[in-house]
């Protein structure tokens, strides 16, 4: 377990909840405090639901990242790299998150000073766990396919179906699925007959049990071309402190936008956009969370049809904030547009428009989850989606 902690000369016990019983340094010969009850000597109570921080190692130090642009994280290799590209030693290892194998990052304290990024990507989500402040004025960024955000054969229904192929007008793909369903894509109109388009991923019923992230959407169909990719989800961030989380920057966990028709610079190219990713997900627990910033897990929109020899445009990334992506559009003359990304007034993302006589729009991705769990939370008003209850 984490032992104690000297600080300015108070015994601050490391992931102790408020309130708990402290045995005055944590040193195995010290003794319980007079008044209180009898309590068993190291007992620890892990100050996280879905890791089991009484198991992890003591924190070493700091990790305060303050040069100016990004810094980079794996969670498979578990390497944090400056903007400079140099290696960070920082302690971190790999523990079971409820969900499945999560990268955590231990510290006593962890900082992203303004105008600093940390992007983290790989397959397992990132949780970082500080036994003193979490301070975020930069921004931790998981979206768009980043750390933990999962594939279509993880997702099951979740993912975004595939639009249907035919040179005519191919479907849009449909959005990805997360807290909200993702959105159908568009039907191509197939020179007079409406094309099958991808269906949307299904809503995820209720918060996971854990850090996961979110699902991709569907690929457009092909036409006389191939159609667009389908946006990666967001990833997932998970946030522990034992003692207060601070985020006046950004945490963005917002899917990626679906890619458009394409058209290979001779003929029809008629191919369908592909669906915007889905929102990951944001947990956040600690005793006192000031969150004035933005916490964003929005779906991508959906990507543009390509026709009449042009390509369709890509859609928006989820955005940083509560607006909602923008579909691709502009692109082809008579590709479909995709669909709005979901957001917080429209978590499913919106409808993939109405078939022109090129490939259709992709759907938009559904917003994720946004989690906090601390009994004395400040929120400010860029959160979205909604947090869970
Ligand atoms: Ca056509
Ligand atoms: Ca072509």
């Amino acid at each position: 377990m984490w032992r104690c902690l000297l600080l300015t000369g108070l015994a601050a016990c490391a992931f102790e909840p408020r309130g708990a019983n402290r045995d005055g340094g944590g040193d195995d010969d010290a003794v319980a405090p007079p008044d209180g009850p009898p309590s068993a000597p190291d007992a620890c109570v892990s100050v996280a639901s879905w890791l089991d921080t009484c198991a992890l190692p003591p924190p070493t130090g700091l990790l305060v990242l303050d040069g100016a642009g990004t810094y980079t994280y794996d969670t498979v290799a578990g390497t944090l790299r400056s903007p400079a590209d140099e290696l960070i030693v920082h302690q971190s290892l790999v523990v079971s998150g409820g969900e499945g194998d999560v990268r955590v990052i231990v510290a006593t304290s962890v900082t992203i000073a303004a105008g600093t990024e940390l992007r983290a990507t790989g397959a397992l989500p990132i949780a970082i766990v500080a036994s003193a402040a979490i301070t975020v004025a930069g921004a931790i960024d998981v979206g768009r396919g980043g750390a933990g955000a999962r594939d279509s054969a993880g997702c099951g229904p979740s993912a975004g179906g595939r639009g249907a192929d035919t040179t005519g007008g191919a479907g849009g793909g449909g959005g990805g699925g997360g807290g909200a369903a993702g959105s159908t894509g568009g039907s191509g109109n197939s020179d007079g007959t409406a094309s099958a388009p991808g269906g949307g991923g299904a809503l995820v019923a209720g918060p996971p049990g854990g850090p996961r992230g979110g699902c991709p959407g569907g690929g457009g169909g092909s036409g006389e071309d191939p159609g667009g990719a389908g946006g990666g989800g967001g990833g997932a961030a998970y946030l522990v402190s034992s003692t207060i989380v601070r985020i006046s920057g950004a945490v963005d966990a917002g899917g990626a936008g679906g890619g458009g028709g394409s058209e290979d610079g001779g003929g029809f190219a008629d191919a369908g956009g592909g669906g915007g990713g889905a929102g990951g997900m944001i947990a956040i627990e600690s005793p006192v969370a000031e969150l004035s910033g933005v916490l964003a897990a929005n779906g991508g929109a959906g990507g543009e049809g390509s026709g009449n020899d042009a390509a369709g445009n890509p859609g928006q990334a989820g955005q940083r904030g509560v607006a909602g992506a923008a579909g691709g559009t502009g692109g082809s003359p008579t590709g479909s547009d995709g669909a709005v990304g979901g957001h917080l007034a429209t978590p499913t993302g919106g409808p993939a428009s109405t078939a022109q006589a090129g490939g259709a729009g992709g759907g938009g991705g559904g917003t994720g989850f946004i989690i906090i769990r601390s009994p004395a939370a400040t929120l400010g008003v860029t959160i979205s989606p909604a947090p869970s209850p």
